[in-house]
């Protein structure tokens, strides 16, 4: 298969490169530097490229800004589960059709007792986010401040809060095919398993791409970029921040 005649005026038409968002584009849930911006600008020129984030796609646009729709020639949030390609709109599927109403309401119900009986220092709002490929779970709820955030952040590397939570999801939803990651912060995403980044493959594998790099900083087994990065047809880069991104890319499209 050719690559697609839309990327032909790139150096390397056969290759793309896709990018975690949280750590690998932008720091966690701020904002992408301009030094960022002009990098990802000059390697499209080269190659084709893309964001695959856990985020739903608001929260992409407030990180990466109004223009991602132009920047990017893919942009994937929620895993690939929300997709666009040169701006438009590309068919999905959904985790409420996936699961059904009556095992999405025993879940919910389940997350809702759980959290109402968990002990930390701080509850706020917005406990269980409803997205299109996934339902987002936080214990301190997503509307909390960056301190807020933080500070949970710790609480949870001492207590293990949300590892635990997913055990108790494990054992009482054994029937369900769902995987549980903890990709962020706060919370985490639940999804069918199998809708992990992987499943934008499908998407940029039709515009017939030899080479597909990703980068990402949670690549370790268990993070929410192991299965995109250990992929076969993927070659994959582990990052430890933004500027690391910024050093390979460098270093790979001079
Ligand atoms: O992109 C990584 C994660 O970012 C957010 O996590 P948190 O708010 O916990 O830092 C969420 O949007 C989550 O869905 C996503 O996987």
């Amino acid at each position: 298969m050719s690559p697609a005649t839309e990327f032909s005026d790139r150096q390397h038409p056969d290759t793309i490169v896709l990018f975690d968002v949280d750590g690998t584009l932008t720091p966690a849930r701020a904002f992408v530097s301009d030094e960022m911006k002009e990098t990802l600008a000059n390697i499209r020129k080269k190659v084709a490229i893309g964001f695959v984030g856990g985020s739903d796609i608001s929260k992409q646009y407030e990180q990466l800004g109004e223009t991602i729709l132009e920047d990017f020639d893919y942009c994937f949030a929620e895993n690939g589960l929300t997709a666009y390609r040169l701006g438009k709109q590309l068919a999905s599927q959904s985790f409420i059709q996936w699961i059904g109403e009556e095992e999405y309401t025993k879940l919910v119900n389940f997350i809702l007792r759980y959290l109402a009986d968990m002990e930390i220092p701080k509850k706020r709002g917005t406990f269980i986010e409803f997205r299109n490929g996934m339902i987002n779970v936080s214990p301190i709820g997503r509307n909390c401040t960056r301190e807020e955030r933080n500070e949970f952040e710790k609480f949870d590397l001492a207590h293990g809060l949300r590892q635990k939570f997913v055990e108790a999801l494990k054992k009482e939803f054994p029937h369900l095919a769902l995987t549980y990651s903890i990709g962020g912060q706060i919370s985490f995403d639940v999804f069918p398993t199998g809708w992990d980044k992987t499943y934008c493959l499908r998407h940029v594998k039709q515009d017939g791409f030899k080479t597909i790099h990703f980068f990402g900083d949670k690549t370790f087994k268990g993070g929410n970029d192991y299965e995109i990065y250990t992929h076969p047809d993927v070659v994959g880069h582990s990052v430890q921040s933004p500027d690391d991104t910024i050093r390979i890319l460098k270093e790979l499209f001079p």
